[in-house]
């Protein structure tokens, strides 16, 4: 592959790649490039100006909205609407899908976005790293006319793009179209993203398994069995635990180092936390064109058929011997008593 050194020649670079490539998903992952520099400035200095603590408002989850949840959602949502370039988001900031109508009232563009502006953002107040979650679908109604729910309730497998930012030690964008992952490392001097990793490769096996085991007692027996298996295996154990409490930085070890990150169901969340729609979708396609996998435990997170727009799944993902063998454990359980015990 040419080396590219920053993202925009590196997207001006594959955009042949992309077999609708009619510049239009150029110019979104653009304005995601340009939306995740506004809102880095300002995660990068949420302890010194007085945007730490909560917004005072609660999102549709029933959370408490820290301020810089508001301020990411409305920074992407005002980039995207202001270019023009999709027709609709949704937001788990938002309670409902936003449509995107043109100047005119009409809009023909023919991309919607689904995003967690800010995930993780319990650790802002402590300074643990924080990041954005976006999923990028073609609509499937009209053109031209508003969107719909259909368009944004898509089997993951049918996503045209998928990306993270981690606002961690460093600021990264790593995305994919489907035709393999790519990882860019922000110089905040020259507000530059730069192609750090090319390719990138979930390994096929890790020693790092994370989840909160806070939650044991909740979690199903498959789940428990598993986790035994992770620390009772013979001989030196391979594993170590690592949980962040931000699954795009958890995700993102795990796919450098190797690893499985795992949000099961439990009692305490009968349906699992993590939303399907701009959160496990969006981690399970990256996490497939690495060459790793995304569960609920029985059945491929991509193909699950979205019902709500913040419907919530359970999540097994990283490196694919890994999920492999946690599903080897969830199935010795028949997944109906495994979803009715949680309903
Ligand atoms: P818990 C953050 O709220 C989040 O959605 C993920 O980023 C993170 O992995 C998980 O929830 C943490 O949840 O219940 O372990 O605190």
């Amino acid at each position: 592959m040419q080396k590219h050194s920053t993202l925009g020649e590196f997207i001006i670079g594959h955009q042949k790649q992309f077999k609708y490539s009619s510049g239009e998903l150029s110019r979104l992952i653009n304005s995601i490039r340009l939306a995740a520099k506004v809102v880095n400035h300002e995660v990068n200095k949420a302890g010194l100006v007085d945007i730490l603590g909560d917004a005072g408002d609660t999102n549709v989850q029933g959370e408490d909205q820290q301020k810089l949840d508001v301020y990411a959602n409305d920074i992407f949502m005002e980039t995207l609407r202001n270019r023009q370039i999709v027709c609709g988001i949704a937001s788990e900031e938002e309670d409902d899908f936003v449509t995107i109508s043109g100047h005119d009232g009409s809009n023909t563009n023919k991309y919607v976005v689904l995003i967690d502006p800010l995930d993780g953002s319990s650790n802002i107040d402590v300074n643990v790293s924080v990041g954005t979650i976006f999923s990028i679908y073609r609509r499937v109604t009209e053109p031209g006319k508003p969107v719909q729910k259909e368009d944004f309730l898509q089997e993951g497998n049918k996503q045209v793009a998928a990306g993270y930012i981690v606002y961690g030690t460093s600021t990264m964008l790593v995305y994919t179209t489907g035709h393999g992952v790519n990882g860019f490392t922000l110089n905040p001097a020259i507000g530059t993203f730069y192609l750090s990793h090319p390719n990138m490769k979930f390994p096929e096996d890790g020693p790092i398994y994370s989840i909160n085991e806070g939650n044991y007692v909740h979690f199903p027996q498959g789940v428990k069995d598993y986790l035994k298996y992770c620390q009772m295996e013979e001989g030196d154990r391979p594993y170590t635990a690592r949980y962040i409490g931000s699954l795009v930085s958890d995700f993102h070890r795990n796919m450098i180092k190797g690893g499985i990150y795992i949000y099961p169901t439990s009692s305490k969340s009968p349906q699992g936390k993590l939303r399907l729609l701009y959160e496990c979708n969006p981690i399970a396609f990256i996490a497939e064109q690495a060459g790793g996998f995304a569960s609920d435990g029985y059945q491929r997170i991509l193909d699950i058929k979205p019902t709500e727009l913040h419907q919530r799944v359970p999540i097994f993902c990283g490196s694919k011997n890994m999920v492999a063998k946690a599903e080897e454990f969830m199935r010795k359980y028949p997944q109906d008593a495994y979803y009715a015990k949680q309903k």
